[in-house]
């Protein structure tokens, strides 16, 4: 039997903005089943189930790929899947920083196909989840709660993480690092 990984690729926060981020929300009522802070991450490309192989072959495209320079986002508003009055993700989003998100999200998506994956077709939304709900709730009062955010973070590295689904939730691990080129930096 092959043994399949469930794999994603997304860009890291960096330790002191995930404690950040945790502080600020502390007081934020989040409906739902937080995502817990260590799982945090920016998703760029869901990958779904793969083999050893296809594993290895995309890593080292990943590996060999121009993913570009690092760059500065500045977090935003909360924001909610599919629609706020019946939200089943509830997500911290980007004030700055999308249209670089989104060209890193591309440059992913160009080394996947290399690689072999099959093209993602479902347009590119800079998100963090926060939340998931179950069943779906009017999330719209919690919406206009919160201000934007409005930290700032460099995004210095992609990760291609491994989930591994439970009872508890999903748990993630992170297989590969690729660092953005420094000498980019804006
Ligand atoms: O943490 P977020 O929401 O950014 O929603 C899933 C999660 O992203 C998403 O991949 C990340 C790791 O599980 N995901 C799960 N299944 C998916 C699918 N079939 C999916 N994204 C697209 N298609």
């Amino acid at each position: 039997m092959v043994a399949l990984r469930r794999l994603f690729v997304a860009a890291a926060l960096t330790t002191e903005v995930r404690h950040a981020l945790a502080a600020t929300l502390v007081g934020v009522a989040v409906p739902g089943r937080r995502v817990d802070p260590a799982n945090w991450h920016l998703t760029l490309r869901f990958i779904g189930e793969v083999g050893e192989v296809e594993a290895d072959r995309l890593v080292g495209s990943l590996d060999q790929a121009d993913l570009g320079g690092r760059f500065r986002i500045r977090w935003g508003s909360l924001g909610a899947f599919p629609r706020a009055k019946k939200a089943t993700v509830l997500w911290l989003g980007l004030q700055e920083g999308s249209a670089e998100l989104a060209a890193l999200a591309s440059r992913v998506e160009t080394a996947l196909l290399a690689a072999g994956v099959a093209a993602e077709d479902r347009p590119f939304r800079p998100h963090l989840t926060l939340s998931r709900i179950r069943p779906p709730q009017d999330v719209s009062a919690h919406l206009e709660a919160v201000d934007p955010i409005g930290l700032r973070m460099s995004v210095d590295r992609v990760l291609l993480i491994e989930s591994h689904l439970g009872r508890e939730g999903a748990r993630y691990s992170p297989v590969e690092s690729f660092d953005l080129d420094q000498r980019q930096r804006r």
